[in-house]
């Protein structure tokens, strides 16, 4: 029998003895025989032919015609036109287009040549090739066409309005290359028709690189993987009260106080790659100083911060360490504003995040001096006059932002005391978008949509990545706990937190706090659950996971192709045999 096998082996130029067949609509595991040799597939062909929207992740919204017949193609042959004359946009797409020959490259074995096959060029036609910027209004769908031409090279054409919606063509295209473990070659489709475009403008993920510090490389590598699955947000909270990594250069003393250490740093070089790498990945990098809560190390050399390190900390702020700034205090606003400065220098960014979660009143009411200054102001201790002093903070700050863009970008607050019931007439509609992290049940949520306020979900009982769910590491409790699975997560649809769909829900965005996260499980944590949440943003299913479970799986592969160590969902075994 062995013998047989090999001589068929020799005889085929096939590896292995396992072919695949769509039968049903999945791809059923058989052995090779002599009959079956010539017409063979491997289980990645399998999946373009027979799985549910080729195996395409996040789910095409528009058309989606993907042809039968896969032909071999040569990595090394690809070539790219018709950009438009704007450089900007043509680096961006040379950048994207660099990526996408190097993750091509990677699904093949090292060891294993990739010479011949057909040529593939891929023509972009956009209409707004200046557009460098994603906001809120960017177009980011596309139109995908291939075609094989009579002399037998791909003829792949990208439409699109601009860069981020070729991009995601482009992203399509990749996900429909594929390597034959039988033959061992790179194959695709010769025939492709997709049209597509988000149902959301916001797919977004959070990252906390103060409570741990998180490398640039597992930033950029966290960037790649987003661009897989076309989110399009990196929120970084950059800052809190236990490091300061941020290199402010007008506020040197910031970094040098506030760092874990001199190396656990972001330069701004660190930055400027991050924000480059991000664009090329179709995705803003929105820059978070959260003020005047979480604050601390740092600003050990100036006096705007209270009860920092205070005991017991409960009676001062939801964790520890506290730290708080004092709004009376008026060279604060000056320092902000240099902040911002430097942040807006090095970021560029369209929407800013100034933070505003878990102010404590117990910190403030502790002050003697802010009392003092609240009495000067003829107000007294009430809920109602910190709101004031809070709004004070906010009305401050805002303007010392403004100072340093050129147009007043939209800025985005956490729910908080401040944005609920009738405080929330201290916010600007039109200036401030709201990001609720409590949960769908929050009264907070029907308030900030009746009030006519654009809001971004991240309710914590799915999309906290890092699992918190109550309670601190104090309580004795896993901060792990409970844990959120990708199908949770696949099923917690913008419509159904909202209480209906509604155009001011932007978005979603995934949290990853870093308490008990660091470089070393950034990856694990944040993948591939993420991606499920970029499919509910982008394809907006009506199905639930059991109908996307296939799909999910091989979007999990093609993180871990990227070189993301993204976490495994169940045995392979249950993908070879079961639907
Ligand atoms: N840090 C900051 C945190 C949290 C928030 N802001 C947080 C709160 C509750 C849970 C998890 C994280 N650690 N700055 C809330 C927005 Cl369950």
């Amino acid at each position: 029998y062995l013998l047989f096998v090999l001589l068929l082996k020799t005889i085929s130029g096939l590896t292995g003895v396992w072919r695949w067949e769509c039968e049903e609509g999945y791809c059923q595991k058989k052995e090779i025989t002599p009959d079956t040799q010539d017409t063979a597939i491997s289980l990645s062909a399998c999946r373009l032919l027979c799985s549910d929207a080729s195996a395409l992740w996040p789910k095409p919204t528009g058309e989606i015609h993907v042809g039968t017949t896969l032909v071999k193609v040569n990595p090394n042959s690809i070539s790219h036109s018709g950009v438009g004359s704007e450089k900007r946009s043509h680096s961006l797409i040379g950048g994207a287009m660099t990526r996408f020959n190097k993750q091509l490259n990677e699904l093949r074995p090292k060891t294993k040549r990739a010479d011949g096959g057909k040529t593939l060029e891929i023509t972009y036609i956009l209409s707004d090739p200046g557009l460098t910027d994603l906001t809120l209004e960017t177009e980011e769908g596309y139109a995908l066409t291939v075609v094989e031409t009579s002399d037998g090279r791909l003829n792949a054409t990208i439409v699109a309005d601009n860069f981020y919606g070729g991009r995601n063509g482009l992203e399509t295209l990749n996900q429909l290359i594929v390597y034959d473990d039988l033959r061992e070659e790179l194959i695709m489709p010769n025939d492709i028709s997709i049209t597509d475009k988000p149902a959301y403008p916001w797919r977004g993920l959070a990252l906390d690189t103060s409570r741990n510090y998180i490398t640039v490389d597992a930033i950029k590598n966290t960037l790649s993987a987003m661009a897989s699955s076309k989110l399009n947000s990196f929120h970084w909270h950059i800052t809190d009260s236990h490091s300061f990594p941020f290199t402010a250069q007008s506020l040197p003393d910031l970094r040098e106080y506030g760092a874990y250490t001199p190396k656990k740093i972001y330069t701004p070089e660190d930055v400027a790659d991050i924000v480059a790498h991000g664009r090329e990945c179709g995705v803003r990098v929105i820059p978070e100083f959260d003020a005047p809560a979480h604050v601390g190390e740092g600003w050990q050399n100036t006096d705007y911060v209270v009860c920092f390190k205070a005991a017991p900390w409960q009676d001062y702020c939801v964790e520890p360490p506290c730290g708080q700034f004092d709004p009376t205090k008026d060279g604060l606003y000056d320092a902000l504003e240099s902040l911002y400065g430097d942040m807006i220098k090095q970021f560029q960014p369209t929407i800013f995040h100034m933070g505003g979660d878990e102010v404590h009143f117990g910190c403030w009411n502790s002050t003697a001096s802010i009392v003092e200054w609240m009495q000067n102001q003829g107000w007294g201790r009430s809920e109602e006059d910190f709101i004031k002093l809070w709004d004070h903070f906010q009305t401050e700050a805002l303007k010392r932002l403004y100072k340093q863009t050129s147009s007043n970008i939209p800025v985005i607050l956490w729910t908080s005391t401040l944005t609920e019931g009738e405080y929330l007439e201290h916010l600007s509609k039109d200036q401030y978008i709201i990001q609720i992290w409590t949960t769908g049940s929050d009264p907070q949520i029907s308030n900030l949509l009746a009030n006519g306020y654009r809001v971004i979900i991240s309710n914590y009982d799915a999309l906290y990545l890092d699992c918190g769910f109550s309670g601190w590491v104090t309580d004795g409790n896993n901060w792990c706990s409970p844990y959120k699975g990708w199908q949770k997560i696949y099923e917690n649809k913008p419509a159904t937190v909202a209480g209906g769909k509604n155009d001011l829900v932007l978005g979603m965005e995934a949290a990853l706090w870093t308490e008990q996260v660091d470089s070393a499980s950034v990856d694990t944590r944040l993948w591939p659950r993420a991606a499920a949440m970029g499919e509910v943003l982008w394809s907006e299913p009506s199905n639930g996971w059991r109908e996307a479970e296939s799909r999910m799986l091989v979007q999990r592969e093609r993180i871990i192709n990227l070189g993301v160590n993204a976490d495994a969902l169940e045995p392979e075994w249950c993908r070879q045999y079961e639907e």
